[in-house]
């Protein structure tokens, strides 16, 4: 199959994050800009400066460019690099979630509510107390429970965050080899209002088939960022990039809070240093959505693409048509 087509090709965007809200596909990706600043492992081209919302009806129909839903500048906290969001909707409000620096320099999440999913977004004056790193990621299960994954290393700094304080004599610091366990993305219970969360910041554990948490040094396996919740008849498929490796892949559990058993690849590296996704259910099938830099050739200008997923008869995850 030929490679697909941008989602878009008027913009940049990444990191998409997909959602279905009142019948529509709703796409809060990262806005992507031309910066003149070298590509470096601290991620300082990645200089984002606003979001904007897309949305569709249909797949392969017109996408719909909502034009600016918030930007650094309406953010009081923001010091630069607004990166990868997402959205959720609960009690009748949409809720955007986005990583940035904070004017030290160290990531935080911010929470901004709208009345529509296309925004505009009020962000709060403050990031979300006890959140740090990078990629939220929201699941609200049927129970109206809600949850915020997030966490990436490197330029995203968790490698900071080891001892619930931010360390940044740690920055180097990223495990690469030996005994050690893989650093593990983080979860925090969204509270009612959607805006904190409450029970403290919990370890999402990532085991293999034997129980055992994987190794620092499984780069094929182990979590990077990007992380990515959905449920499937009744289990929580929990999704991430693997970073240096830069697979797409997928574990399984019982309970959003894990633990989850790697379960499998769903997608090869793309073109580009980064790879980023979400996985969503619309008119009865499942999509996942990811970026890679087939129009521009440069690592920080990426664009959005989808792709058919299905799932076997073991339940296991795959694209529906085999990448190319
Ligand atoms: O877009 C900036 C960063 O690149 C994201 O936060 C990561 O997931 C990676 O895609």
């Amino acid at each position: 199959m030929a490679d697909p087509k941008p989602i878009v090709d008027h913009l940049f965007t990444a990191d998409p994050s997909a959602h279905v809200f009142n019948n529509k596909l709703y796409v809060y990706p990262s806005h992507d800009r031309e910066t003149d600043i070298a590509d470096n492992d601290n991620g300082d081209q990645y200089d984002m400066t606003d979001y904007h919302v897309f949305s569709m009806d249909s797949v392969g129909g017109p996408v719909t460019d909502h034009g600016i839903a918030l930007s650094a500048s309406s953010v009081p906290w923001v010091g630069k690099q607004m990166w990868a969001p997402d959205a959720a909707a609960k009690n009748g409000k949409y809720y955007l979630y986005y990583p940035a620096r904070d004017k030290e320099g160290v990531f935080r999440i911010g929470v901004a509510v709208g009345s529509k999913p296309e925004g505009p977004f009020e962000p709060d004056p403050e990031p979300i107390k006890g959140s740090y790193s990078i990629d939220p990621a929201t699941f609200v299960d049927e129970d109206g429970s809600a949850y915020l994954y997030f966490g990436g290393i490197w330029g995203g700094q968790l490698q900071c965050w080891r001892t619930g304080e931010f360390v940044k004599s740690a920055y180097e610091s990223m495990e690469a080899s030996g005994d050690e366990a893989a650093l593990l993305p983080r979860v925090g219970k969204l509270t009612e209002d959607m805006r904190g969360i409450e029970g403290g910041v919990k370890e999402v554990e990532i085991r293999d088939a034997e129980g055992k948490l994987l190794h620092a040094s499984d780069h094929d396996r182990r979590f990077f960022e990007a992380a990515w919740l959905h449920k499937y008849k009744g289990k929580y498929y929990f999704s991430y990039s693997t970073g240096d490796t830069h697979f797409l892949v997928y574990a399984i559990g019982e309970s959003p809070m894990g633990p989850f058993t790697y379960a499998g690849r769903i997608l090869e590296p793309v073109q580009g240093w980064t790879t980023h996704h979400s996985i969503v259910e619309f008119k009865g099938k499942w999509y996942l959505f990811y970026h890679d830099t087939s129009l521009s050739g440069k690592n920080h200008l990426r664009s959005v693409k989808m792709r058919e997923l299905v799932y076997d008869a073991e339940d296991k995850l795959k694209l529906a048509v085999p990448q190319s």
